[in-house]
This record gives C-alpha cells, structure tokens and sequence, in this order.
C-alpha cells in the first residue's frame, strides 16, 4: 500500500503511516497532507486496527511545510482553497494515535505531531516553529495546542523567537511523553502501540473523548460527559470480558464490541 508521499503498513491491529519525502526532509505538500488524513480515516475506519502510528525517518519527522509550494499562496488563494481545513479532520479520528519522532519536527511538521495524542521522541530531536523567521507563524493548530501544553507565557516565548526545543526540554513542559536514544524510538513507539492494541479500544475511544474535552468544557460538562462515557462501556462486551477476568484471575481478552 503505497502512495506518492506515505508509506503505509498494517502490523497486525497497529495502522503504520510513514511520511515519505526523506529528500525534503519529509517537508508537508498538500498532496502529502490529505493522504495522510486520509490513511488516518481509512484506519479509523478500519476494523482490524486499533491503534496508529505516525512516523518520519532517522532525519525527519517532518520540516514544516513546503516552502516551495507556499510561497505561490495569495491571500485570495488561501482564502478560497482554506488548504489548512483538512488538518481538523484529524481531530476526529477515535483510535489512538503515536507520533514517533526521529530529527526535525518543525512547522508544519510539528503541528503534525502535536495533532498525534502521544510523542515518542529521539534524544536529539528538535521541535520548533521557525515560521516567525519567514515573516509568517503557525497555522494548523501550533499556538493553540502549544499554549494549552506548555501554557502562554512559555508558548509566546519560544513561537515568538522560531528557536527549536530539544526533546528533553519538550518532554519537561509535558508537550511530549517520552525520550529515548534516536535507535529506540520506533521501537518504543511499537511497544506503546503494542500495549494500547491490548486495551479495550470501546474503553480508549471514550477515554479519549472525554481527556479532549477536559481542555475545552468547564469541569461540571465535562464530567458529565465523562459520567456518559462510563455509562457506555456497560454497553460493550468488553466491560463483562474485563471484569469476568479479574474475577477468574486470568488476563483480559478485549474484541472491541
Ligand atoms: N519546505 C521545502 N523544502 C524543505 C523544507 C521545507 N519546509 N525543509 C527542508 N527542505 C529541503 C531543503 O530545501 C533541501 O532541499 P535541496 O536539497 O533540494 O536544497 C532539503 O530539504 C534538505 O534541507 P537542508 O539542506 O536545508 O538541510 P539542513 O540539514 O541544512 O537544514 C533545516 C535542515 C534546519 C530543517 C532546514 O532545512 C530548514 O530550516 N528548513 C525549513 C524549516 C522551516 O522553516 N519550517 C517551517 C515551514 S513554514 C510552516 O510549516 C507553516 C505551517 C503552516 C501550516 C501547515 C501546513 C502543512
């Protein structure tokens, strides 16, 4: 399953999408852009996968986007084909999704991995939005998702000056989840999957639901939509599989129903 700018694999229920450019330093096209949403819906929709993973290569993640292609952009043409819209898409796939970060993450390419709900990074990656230094800033979600990781002041500081963060530091201000060795990271971020693929996935799409709206709801909706989702679980199999099991004392077997 190939397409122009991605790779895609299926490792059992794990959906692997790896960005695809190396010679660009996987930098984001358009046409890059809507087959990544794409392969994400067909894995969300896909009932064999339960989690998905979202990788670059040793270089890059990704360096943004295509500076190249950009530069063409009008007010009118942005206007009129809002290329940016397609990025909200990804706010509504359910299944759980891993950003394994190996070198640059900026821009674009940044925006991408925060748009992922975990991060796994190399030791030596950079994050960063350098787009201040192109007399632009970021436009698919970074100062949104940067401030509500790392707060504003924090945010402004390192939008406004386009310096990149190393992992370490990332991971300090809890805008990503965990560090390993640049060798480690697609394997760490298997592990993780692996882990997740064991988990009732009714159970991860509610939880998922419910920890998103906690950055937007006041605490009373928000807990009241988690109540809802607790509710739903007595709805599946998985809820009786799950506590049969404690109560035989043997692990669970989750089907996703
Ligand atoms: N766009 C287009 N081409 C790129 C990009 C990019 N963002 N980044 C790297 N490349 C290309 C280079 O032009 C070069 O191509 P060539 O070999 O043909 O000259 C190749 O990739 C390798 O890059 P370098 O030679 O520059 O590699 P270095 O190791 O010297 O430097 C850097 C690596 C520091 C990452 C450097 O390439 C760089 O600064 N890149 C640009 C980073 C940047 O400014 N990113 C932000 C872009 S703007 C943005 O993301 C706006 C987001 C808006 C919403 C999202 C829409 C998708």
């Amino acid at each position: 399953m190939s397409k122009t700018y991605i790779n895609v694999l299926k490792e059992g229920p794990i959906g692997i999408i790896q960005l695809n450019r190396p010679n660009a330093l996987n930098a984001l096209n358009r046409l890059m852009v809507d087959e990544i949403v794409e392969q994400l819906e067909e894995f969300n929709r896909d009932d064999q996968i339960r989690v998905i993973l979202l990788k670059g290569n040793h270089r890059a993640f990704a360096a943004g986007a295509d500076i190249e292609e950009m530069m063409e952009d009008t007010p009118l043409t942005l206007e009129m084909t809002d290329p940016f819209a397609v990025w909200d898409r990804i706010s509504l796939i359910k299944k759980p999704i891993i950003a394994a970060v190996n070198g640059f993450a900026l821009g674009g390419g940044f925006e991408l991995a925060l748009h992922c709900d975990l991060i796994i990074a190399a030791e030596d990656a950079k994050f960063g939005f350098p787009e201040v230094k192109l007399g632009v800033m970021p436009g698919a979600g970074g100062t949104q998702f940067l401030t509500k990781a790392m707060g504003r002041r924090k945010a402004l500081e390192w939008i406004w000056l386009g310096e990149s963060m190393s992992a370490k530091e990332a991971a300090h201000y809890g805008v990503i989840n965990r560090v390993v060795a640049p060798e480690l990271v697609e394997e760490e971020a298997m592990r993780l999957a692996n882990q997740l693929t064991k988990q009732a996935p009714i159970s991860l799409r509610l939880i998922k639901e419910a920890v998103y709206a906690a950055e937007d709801l006041p605490l009373l909706e928000g807990k009241k939509l988690e109540r809802k989702n607790f509710y739903v679980t007595f709805a599946s199999e998985d809820q009786n599989e799950g506590m049969q099991a404690f109560k035989e004392k043997r692990p669970p077997s989750f089907k996703g129903v």
